[in-house]
């Protein structure tokens, strides 16, 4: 069979990373079938050009996985492709599990599934597609039970996606960036062609159970790992690849809460050390797992740069009604200049409309977020995901006022009755937000910060290149005309970057004469003797804080 995999659009962005689950059911496959993957947000296709794909590659099948935000996107492509061929559509993925009647047509809509897999597929994928092969596919897929417990996958023999014999120009980044800015880069120093952002696992579930969230009912309280050799494995032969592309490698761990389990961590950590395994990478984690200093240290060293963390709120009560009192507030700060001692910064997310919110949130959140070291915080509406706590609790107290919002979906705008603002103030509030802290003057000032902090170029450049991208999150920048504009607001900024970037590269040039570029160092540090020392040896910090290089 020809297997297609789609992946929907995210509605949002083009510029995004690639999903991982379809490269990973590439490699679950049975021999004998060819599978393509078509990752919508990575490379758009209209439904007719799906369809004109379809037909003229002879799909048999097409496996189509997406979020809830993305439904609406991936029935319409369903529809298209149900309507003008015979083949079958298969669906899975977080928004499934959570509502598997609704592709199969069975609650008042349209059918858009012939079949539909309930949670992880691991293991149900490889008799979803013999079943296909054999024309009998049946119409639920779910994992065993044994007493009423799902068994899940325990994600050990994890299977190490092919990346060599794929291509990778979709999780290039570089392929956005217009020969004008490349030329630019390269004169500050930046000397990669290619700049690949791939996604990779290393462990799955999260046991916090926050009300909000449907990773825990979907992965499980039990948190299941791959072994670190096969992590290492897959991290080192990334490595070589990017490194034969003359690429810089990024690796965003998808894993929910990459340090739930410190110790774990930690080991992981050291292991990418020891073999020489680290790469810049970015992970999420939560506020209360980022107060360990021995953790940071680690992170720091083994090329962590970016830590995703869900501070959701400022204000104690929202959280606790939100079942994530394991945040504090009032911790916040200490952890994140805890991060920026070690040249860690954080994407700090907040959500709005929260039980105890009332207007002003956003205004109370910025002057909080202006205390800080700078970060990309990323702010969005609380939204009630079908099957989580929350969606039960406002359903049952008539507060849902889109109860099927991801039939309709709109971006930024409410699904339900905030209890303490309107709906229409809580959007007010997120724009607010956003406007400042992606404004001129907030480029401006993580830039002051840096410099007063005396942060290298590496640094000064990362932050205005994420939060350029970042911005455009809310304010979507998919023109070059966008761009300019952008770029002509922000001069102020580049002009303070192209001088630093100017000193560096004479800098080095006056350290390394006979050579165009420093040499290519690893991101690795050794580790720390003893790595359980109390505190870190002044040598030992200044390594982490001087031999941290972006590119
Ligand atoms: C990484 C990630 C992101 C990345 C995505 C980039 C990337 N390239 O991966 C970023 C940070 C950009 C992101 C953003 C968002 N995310 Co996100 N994200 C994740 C995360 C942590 C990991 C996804 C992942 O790769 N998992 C590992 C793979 C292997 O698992 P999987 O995708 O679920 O696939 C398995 C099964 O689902 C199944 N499967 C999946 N698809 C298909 C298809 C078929 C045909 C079959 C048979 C099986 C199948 O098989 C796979 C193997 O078992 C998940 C949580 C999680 N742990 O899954 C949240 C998650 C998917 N995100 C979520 C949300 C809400 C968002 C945001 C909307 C948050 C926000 N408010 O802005 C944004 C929106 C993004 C967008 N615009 O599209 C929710 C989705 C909930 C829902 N019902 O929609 C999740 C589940 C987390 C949560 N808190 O609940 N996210
Ligand atoms: S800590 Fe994060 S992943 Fe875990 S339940 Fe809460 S929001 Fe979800």
């Amino acid at each position: 069979m020809h297997i297609l995999l789609y992946v929907p659009d995210n509605e949002v962005a083009r510029n995004f990373i690639p999903q991982l689950w379809p490269f990973l059911l590439q490699r679950l496959t049975p021999e004998g079938h060819q599978v393509t993957i078509i990752d919508g947000n990575a490379t758009h296709y209209s439904a007719r050009e799906l369809v004109d794909f379809i037909v003229q590659n002879r799909v048999d099948l097409v496996g189509m996985g997406f979020m809830t935000r993305m439904a609406q996107s991936a029935y319409r492509m369903a529809a298209a492709i149900r309507q003008e061929t015979p083949v079958s559509i298969v669906m899975g993925g977080p928004h499934v599990t959570e509502v598997p009647d609704e592709p199969l047509g069975l609650t008042g809509h349209p059918q858009y599934a012939d079949a539909v897999v309930v949670g992880e597929a691991d293991e149900t994928w490889p008799q979803v597609v013999r079943d296909a092969a054999l024309h009998q596919l049946q119409k639920v897929y779910q994992s065993a039970t044994v007493n009423g417990g799902i068994v899940r996958p325990t994600l050990n023999n994890y299977p190490i996606v092919d990346w060599e014999k794929l291509d990778l120009a979709l999780f290039n980044l570089m392929r956005y960036v217009p020969p004008y800015v490349k030329k630019l880069l390269r004169y500050l120093g930046f000397n990669y062609d290619n700049v690949y952002a791939i996604p990779v696992e290393s462990g799955r579930g999260c046991p916090y159970g926050c009300e909000f969230c449907t990773v825990t009912s979907f992965f499980g309280k039990q948190i299941r790992f791959r072994d670190n050799q096969n992590v290492i494995a897959e991290l080192l032969r990334l490595k070589a690849m990017a490194k034969q592309n003359n690429g810089l490698l990024m690796v965003f761990f998808v894993d929910d809460n990459f340090a739930v389990n410190r110790q774990r961590l930690k080991s992981l950590l050291r292991d990418m050390l020891r073999h020489d395994a680290c790469v810049p990478w970015t992970g999420q984690i939560s506020m209360n797992l980022l107060g360990d200093e021995e953790l940071l240290q680690l992170i720091a060293a083994s090329g962590g740069r970016w830590i995703f963390a869900g501070l959701e709120s400022v204000n104690s009560k929202s959280l606790k009604e939100a079942h994530k009192d394991f945040n504090k507030p009032d911790e916040y700060k200490a952890i994140l200049n805890g991060l920026a001692k070690y040249n860690l910064y954080a994407i700090t997310s907040f959500i709005y409309g929260m039980e105890a919110d009332e207007p002003g949130v956003s205004q109370k959140t910025i002057q909080e977020v202006a205390t800080w070291p700078p970060g990309l915080p990323v702010f969005g509406l609380l939204t009630p995901y079908p099957a989580t706590p929350l969606y039960d609790r406002l359903r049952d107290s008539g507060r849902l006022t889109r109860p099927e919002h991801w039939l309709d979906f709109q971006a930024f705008k409410a699904a339900f009755l905030p209890k303490g603002l309107s709906a229409d103030e809580a959007e007010a509030e997120i724009r607010h937000s956003w406007t400042h802290c992606y404004a001129p003057a907030a480029f401006r000032n993580a830039q002051r910060w840096l410099l007063e902090n005396h942060k290298s170029f590496g640094y000064q450049l990362m932050h205005f290149v994420a939060r350029l991208l970042f911005r455009g999150i809310y304010f979507p920048q998919m023109n070059r005309w966008a761009w300019i504009k952008l770029l002509a607001q922000n001069v102020h900024t580049i002009g303070s970057l192209v001088r630093c970037g100017w000193r560096a590269q004479r800098k080095k040039k006056k350290a390394y004469p006979q050579a165009a570029s420093v040499p290519d160092h690893s991101p690795c540090l050794p580790i720390p003797t003893p790595l359980n020392a109390q505190e870190p040896t002044e040598e030992w910090k200044g390594r982490v804080r001087d031999g941290m290089r972006v590119g």
